[in-house]
């Protein structure tokens, strides 16, 4: 009976204790302000997965870059400090060249082509973040690029020594070719450094512009739709191995809605936010003749850079993308 009743006793405590051994919680870092879109959609997809897993796995979303600033995201996913994380991999073209495919000047410059680009891209950037330890969860656009300037430029002669604040390494290669001076900041300081005269012109989107409020300082915007960069959603490869299946498939769930969510919340705040920096009084709207000419030919000698470094798995990318775009 004494046998029975320490079994029974034993079973009950872990049936109690089971489920919370097996709770785990999971960290996201995210480089951009809470109220980013990006950001919101993260929040709703960590709440989904909660929920769905029965707070199994509980995400923990850490906008502005409060837990680690943008430029550590995927190295603390990586080397599993966090579990999760939201990068713009583009920025980590050290790491491998490929990750600037969404960044190429004038590529695929609209919402539609820009899906198809990651359509044929997506594989070989899974194998290149499975190779670096991370399994690639969803990715969201951002709208498209614009050029930002505190003065009118007309030309990319007028831009000569301007302080110009990059992203990732194709902003910072496209500043050196402008003869400007390139600053890398994160959107999370952008508001400051464009206050302080740290920079004084930009390639982003308006949704960036807006969020941080930039008509304070900044008084051009030029639609030029350079490109459309992603975030991505990266979790650490060991820790997603050890998900059950049915969890994972709870996160895919998730991960597919944030995704379809994210691009429909990016195209709805194109407009919006031009119109919002239209109102804050800046004045909004296409570069002139001659400096698209010039734009375009920086971009070409860009891609073409690009072409070289990311070799046969590179070009693979744009000629699958220039078939499916024909
Ligand atoms: N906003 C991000 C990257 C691209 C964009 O539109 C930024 O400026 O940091």
């Amino acid at each position: 009976m004494k046998t029975l009743t320490r079994l029974f006793v034993a079973t009950a405590l872990t049936g109690v204790i089971a489920p919370a051994a097996f709770a785990e919680k999971w960290d996201m870092p995210m480089a951009y302000a809470a109220s980013n879109f990006h950001s919101e959609v993260g929040a709703k997809f960590a709440q989904c997965v909660t929920d769905g897993t029965d707070s199994e796995i509980e995400i923990v979303t850490h906008p502005s870059g409060s837990l680690f600033p943008g430029a550590q995201i995927k190295r603390a996913v990586q080397t599993g400090q966090v579990q999760i994380g939201e990068r713009l991999l583009s920025a980590h073209q050290n790491d491998n060249v490929l990750y600037g495919f969404d960044s190429i000047p004038f590529l695929a410059t609209s919402f539609d082509a820009s899906g198809t680009l990651w359509e044929v891209a997506k594989p070989t950037i899974e194998e290149a973040l499975a190779s670096e330890n991370l399994t690639l969860l969803y990715s969201v656009p951002w709208p498209p690029q614009g050029f930002y300037s505190r003065d009118e430029v007309t030309s990319v002669a007028d831009m000569e020594g301007m302080k110009f604040r990059s992203f990732n390494n194709i902003t910072t290669r496209l500043a050196e070719l402008m003869n400007m001076l390139p600053v890398t900041i994160e959107a999370a300081e952008l508001s400051q450094a464009l206050a302080t005269g740290v920079a004084d012109a930009m390639i982003t989107s308006g949704a960036t512009g807006y969020d941080r409020k930039v008509w304070e300082s900044l008084n051009y915007y030029y639609e030029v739709d350079a490109w459309l960069p992603r975030n991505y959603i990266i979790v650490n490869s060991d820790t997603w191995n050890d998900v059950n299946d049915d969890n994972k498939g709870v996160i895919r769930d998730c991960a597919a809605a944030a995704e379809a969510e994210g691009l429909q919340r990016s195209k709805d705040y194109t407009q919006f936010t031009l119109d919002g920096l239209r109102e804050g009084g800046m004045e909004v709207g296409p570069p002139s003749e001659q400096l698209e000419t010039d734009l375009k030919g920086v971009g070409a000698v860009l891609t073409d850079e690009w072409l070289e470094e990311a070799g046969d798995e590179g070009r693979a990318i744009v000629d699958a993308y220039k078939a499916k775009a024909e």
